[in-house]
């Protein structure tokens, strides 16, 4: 295959877009028994800088999704033993998958088979044939607006955090690259200090501009590789690649003395002040063990509140 004549204009703009997405370039799978046609249409759309896999055989589909996890699916609308909508159907049976769009390749001009087939799964039609240009703004535009919902989905609605099932997940594959690299890794457990208290005197709609303004400064403070989650209510987990016990310490010691001289105004006169307290635990040579990082740190975070409060445990 020659390179398309028109991509460098838009390569260079998609780059731009791509850059501006955390999460790596964006996954499509071609699902096409015409593999001369899916091979070109994979050469397109990863000269954009997309993560591109193809597939002829349809009965392979469902392993593939699941090895591959592709964020939009180009479908033929004709093959062999299966229809472009049966696969189509049989994806939308599995939760994990709902948000994937599906974009029919056809060169159908049948406009009553393209919306029966619209109406059976499937998001959008590409007839063919298409522009390298069309073909790369459809799949771009499809990509992004998945990746979108589902970075906004992930995220919790208060603080715009991972919530917990991801930062959960992030302390995992943290643990397996400090493992694999040797580098250390802390884990931080951190809860605001008698925040019932805040609610009850101060109402619930006070304590949730604490909630946000931790987040905030956390967000603040760390580096962009740090990872952050709303663990719980007033309870947050960070996860911090590279850092050693003492570093990770004076970051956050600093962080809870800022946080503790931030003023929360009310309506009831005197603003007031919150504190925090910290748990952390690090995994560095000669000890690789990972698998306790969050208990470990939460028991640290025990001894900081037993110890007083508004204090960091290590
Ligand atoms: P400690 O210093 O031991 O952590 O005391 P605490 O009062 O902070 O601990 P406890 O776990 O007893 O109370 C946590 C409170 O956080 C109880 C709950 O009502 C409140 N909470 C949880 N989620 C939210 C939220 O989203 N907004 C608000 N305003 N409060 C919340
Ligand atoms: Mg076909
Ligand atoms: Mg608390
Ligand atoms: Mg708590």
């Amino acid at each position: 295959f020659t390179k398309p004549v028109d991509l460098p204009l838009l390569e260079s703009r998609l780059e731009r877009c791509f850059n501006t997405f955390q999460g790596g370039p964006f996954r499509v799978l071609i699902v096409d028994d015409d593999t001369e046609l899916s091979a070109r249409y994979a050469l397109v759309l990863s000269s954009a800088g997309m993560l591109v896999d193809t597939l002829s055989d349809p009965h392979k589909l469902l392993s593939k999704m699941d090895s591959f996890s592709p964020e939009v699916v180009l479908m033929d609308l004709s093959m062999p033993d299966y229809s472009g909508p049966e696969l189509a159907q049989v994806i939308r049976l599995n939760d994990d998958w709902l948000r994937v769009p599906i974009v029919y390749l056809s060169a159908e001009t049948n406009a009553e088979r393209q919306m029966s087939a619209l109406l059976k799964a499937g998001d959008d039609f590409i007839t063919k044939p298409i522009s390298d240009s069309a073909l790369l703004t459809t799949v771009y535009a499809r990509a992004q607006r998945a990746r979108m919902v589902s970075d906004a989905l992930a995220r919790d609605s208060l603080t715009g955090l991972l919530k917990h099932a991801d930062i959960k997940e992030q302390v995992e594959i943290e643990a397996e690259r400090a493992l694999r690299t040797r580098s250390p890794l802390t884990v931080a457990m951190i809860d605001i200090d008698r925040f019932k208290s805040v609610n009850d005197q101060y109402g619930h709609a006070n304590g949730d501009s604490v909630i946000r303004a931790l987040s905030n400064l956390l967000r603040q403070r760390l580096r962009k590789v740090d990872r952050l989650g709303r663990y719980g209510g007033e309870e947050f987990v960070a996860v911090l690649p590279g850092c050693n016990r003492e570093d990770a310490f004076s970051i956050l010691d600093s962080i809870r003395e800022a946080f503790s001289a931030l003023e929360f105004s009310t309506d009831k006169g005197k603003p007031f002040n919150c504190t925090f307290s910290a748990g952390i635990s690090t995994c560095m040579a000669p000890d690789w063990n990972n698998s306790t990082l969050l208990e470990d740190a939460d028991r640290a975070l025990y001894q900081a509140k037993e110890s007083g409060r508004n204090r960091i445990c290590k």
